[in-house]
């Protein structure tokens, strides 16, 4: 399949350089006061290559003993999550179509090596709001298929800046990422990806 998924909106280098560059230090901020943590797959505590953390009312995690949830604080800290940035805000009332603002927002760091495995998000108990992704930092290869496991998929290179609406019938689609090309953007000192999703989890 080459064509993209109904339901997919991508919007290429929707973030000025210069927009980006302020997402990227307001990340770090968040960062700063909710500290990255390694999330682990449910029963079998397998760590997952992405390191994570969120920022909103809710924030979604993963561990070997409770497995995938959204909960108010941070794992770790037992901090609550810091709030949304305006500037997230803002993008998600320009592209989501929805009325409700995100009550959530992910943030994953992909090194050089980290991957994402083929999985359907269905965590959040509203699926008629859109999930709403920003990429900052090296491009990736992006993959989507049908909300059936096996379905075929098209793929898709994002860079920084770029955002993504998955809304309607991709909502529940089969996504991941395939792998990081290292080096492809000046944004982060250190190289690597940031993606940040927007979403609501419940009605
Ligand atoms: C398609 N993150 O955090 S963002 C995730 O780049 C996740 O970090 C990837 O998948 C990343 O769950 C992909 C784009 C995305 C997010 C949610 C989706 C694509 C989606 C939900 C349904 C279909
Ligand atoms: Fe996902």
């Amino acid at each position: 399949m080459s064509a993209l998924p109904e339901g997919v909106r991508h919007f290429p280098l929707y973030l000025s350089p210069s927009q980006q560059a302020g997402l990227v230090e307001e990340i770090r901020r968040i960062v700063q006061a909710a500290p990255l943590f390694v999330p682990a797959m449910p029963r079998t505590g397998k760590e997952m290559s992405v390191r994570m953390t969120n920022c909103g009312e809710m924030g979604w995690v993963t561990d070997k003993e409770r497995g995938y949830r959204y909960q108010p604080v941070h794992p770790v800290t037992g901090e609550p999550w810091p709030p949304i940035p305006e500037t997230l805000l803002a993008i998600w009332r320009d592209v989501a179509g929805h009325e409700k603002p995100p009550q959530a927002c992910l943030v994953n760091f992909y090194d050089e090596r980290a991957r994402m495995g083929l999985h359907q998000d269905r965590d959040e108990s509203d699926f008629s709001a859109p999930v709403v992704s920003v990429s900052l930092g090296d491009d990736c290869r992006f993959r989507v298929g049908t909300a059936e496991r096996g379905g075929p998929t098209a793929s898709l290179r994002l860079a920084s800046g770029d955002v993504l609406v998955l809304g309607g019938q991709s909502r529940l689609a089969y996504h991941g990422v395939d792998r990081i090309y290292p080096r492809t953007s000046p944004l982060l000192k250190n190289g690597g990806r940031i993606n940040l999703t927007l979403r609501r989890v419940s009605e």
